[in-house]
């Protein structure tokens, strides 16, 4: 296990290096096709590159870097590079630095090792997730390039600033014939491993996700001289749509719903909203509960914009649940019981690449303990030993892959 400490010391040590590479002063934001992605990419290239691995960057800015001849069949080891906003540190990075280790210390397999540092899963600058998992496997709508930030860069812009090629995104498109599987290690993001006092844990499924974004039309007006009667405010017909959306999920058994963000215009204090955008995420492990809530939703926002005589607008995608491989998943339980961990198997309500890359190649996630089960915090945290015991998990997973 020392090789693995020693292993788990320079990832922990290389996580808080990337944590330098920021949009913002502070705190960690690494968002898609940002100078930040792109500087923590370089970082990561030379990590690659160290441990023996040639490494190229695809069209939407996936790094990717091959240990393994090229005629070789290929297992994928990956996870992301963006951060949401005000981030922890190994929400992502983790996946990508134990994958880099691994195939440092296992350099003679009988087959190829890719690690991919995928570009977008979070989608926080344009709010479609998995961009660069999602070109990986051949399903990039294009029209998401015409997609505006929050300060009105296209999408296409900033990639084309970052050094992508927004026209040849299509080129990212891998050939499933030549993989064997996907690999991903990640934070559990959530309190099972902590609570059961458990290092690891065999990802058994992926909550399915609706991400909506929803915009309330009204009439902006003066605080101070519209009566009450006559206001068409933005604000309070969303409110009212925000409430029944929690109530649907608290009475939903296994339904989660959130509004993370809400932006107001002209969002000026005296004056009434006229309109109001916010976001809707909204997440069940089973696909058919899942879609009648976004159903029953939408249709409440359409009777809630009806009774203020307001507009609304409504545009979501959606990724379905997912099942991993049951292939992979017992060689990966194989492989943790092996380092002598118990064998722990959870459903992650956390999306994550491998919901989208298994639709190309078989998967396998494995969990890693995390403080408090925070994540999307500064305060996520995980020891050295969990990281050791993730990489003696992941090298024995790796031979056994063979
Ligand atoms: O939101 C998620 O589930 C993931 O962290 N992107
Ligand atoms: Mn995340
Ligand atoms: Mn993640």
């Amino acid at each position: 296990m020392t090789d693995s400490l020693d292993y788990a010391a320079t990832v922990l040590r290389r996580c808080d290096e990337l944590a330098a590479f920021s949009e913002d002063e502070g705190r960690l934001t690494r968002r898609f096709a940002s100078p930040a992605l792109r500087a923590a990419g370089e970082a990561v290239r030379e990590w690659m590159e160290a441990a023996g691995m040639t490494v190229r960057r695809d069209a939407i800015g996936n790094l990717i870097g091959r240990s393994g001849d090229a005629n070789r069949r290929t297992l994928l080891i990956g996870s992301h590079l963006d951060t949401v906003r005000d981030a922890g540190r190994f929400d992502g990075a983790l996946g990508v630095l134990i994958g880099i280790a691994c195939a440092e210390l296992l350099r003679d397999l009988p087959y190829a090792i890719e690690v991919v540092a995928f570009a977008d899963e979070e989608g926080a600058r344009y709010g479609t997730s998995y961009l660069g998992s999602r070109a990986f496997v051949g399903c990039f709508d294009e029209e998401w390039l015409e997609r505006r930030d929050a300060d009105g860069v296209a999408m296409r812009t900033a990639l084309g600033r970052f050094g992508g090629s927004p026209d040849a995104i299509a080129g990212c498109r891998r050939d499933p014939a030549d993989l064997m599987g996907y690999y991903e290690v990640h934070i559990e993001q959530g309190p099972t491993l902590e609570s059961q006092d458990v290092a690891l844990g065999v990802v058994t499924a992926i909550a399915g996700q609706t991400r909506a974004t929803i915009t309330f039309s009204g009439v902006a007006g003066h605080a101070g001289t519209v009566a009450m009667s006559l206001r068409r405010d933005a604000l309070t017909a969303a409110a009212e749509w925000i409430i029944a959306t929690e109530t649907l999920a608290r009475e939903t058994d296994g339904l989660v719903a959130t509004v993370g963000q809400l932006t107001l215009d002209p969002g000026v204090g005296n004056v009434i909203p006229g309109r109001a955008t916010l976001t809707l995420d909204l997440r069940h492990a089973e696909d058919p509960v899942r879609i009648r809530a976004g159903e029953e939703l939408r249709r409440c926002a359409e009777a809630i914009a009806a009774s203020r005589e307001l507009a609304v607008e409504w545009r979501s995608h959606a990724t379905p649940a997912v099942g991993l491989s049951p292939k992979l998943t017992e060689q990966l339980a194989e492989a943790v019981a092996a380092t002598g961990q118990p064998v722990v198997r959870l459903p992650s309500g956390a999306g994550h690449d491998a919901a989208i890359v298994s639709t190309i190649a078989p998967a396998a996630m494995l969990f890693v303990r995390c403080a408090g089960g925070v994540s999307h915090n500064p305060a996520e945290s995980v020891t050295v030993q969990d990281v050791a015991a993730a990489i003696d998990a992941t090298t024995r997973f790796l031979e056994l892959a063979a």
